[in-house]
């Protein structure tokens, strides 16, 4: 900034420096089941279920593990974009299982009806 009397002229400056903290870390993960079929004949079958794991937090999640009470081979197939074995906020890791169902099976797993 400047300023005149008569013929001088005064100079000033100023700099102002502020920091903005980051978000407190605040993991947070999703998912997402699906199964394919989604209705089965009567006396069961094959189904395969497929897991999209989302960061819904925000900072990357490492050492993901998945596993379901009614599927136990659960197996990675994708998502992991720059390979750093981390769940980053931009990524959706899929996973898959399949099992052999003889009755009824939601969501929620505990419904279970013997046909
Ligand atoms: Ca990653």
């Amino acid at each position: 900034m400047t300023g005149k009397y008569g013929s001088d002229t005064a100079t000033a400056s100023a700099t102002a420096k502020v920091t903005v903290q980051p978000a407190a870390p605040a993991p947070e993960i999703g998912i997402l089941k699906t199964p394919n079929p989604g209705t089965l004949p009567v006396g069961g079958g094959e189904v395969a279920y497929s897991y999209a794991i989302s960061n819904k937090g925000n900072v990357p999640l490492s050492n993901i593990t998945l596993s379901d009470d009614k599927c136990a081979s659960i197996v990675f197939g994708s998502g992991d974009t720059n390979l750093d074995l981390k769940l980053d906020l931009d990524e959706i890791w899929m996973y898959s299982c399949t099992v052999n169902l003889t009755g009824d099976h939601d969501e929620y797993g505990d419904r279970h009806r013997e046909i």
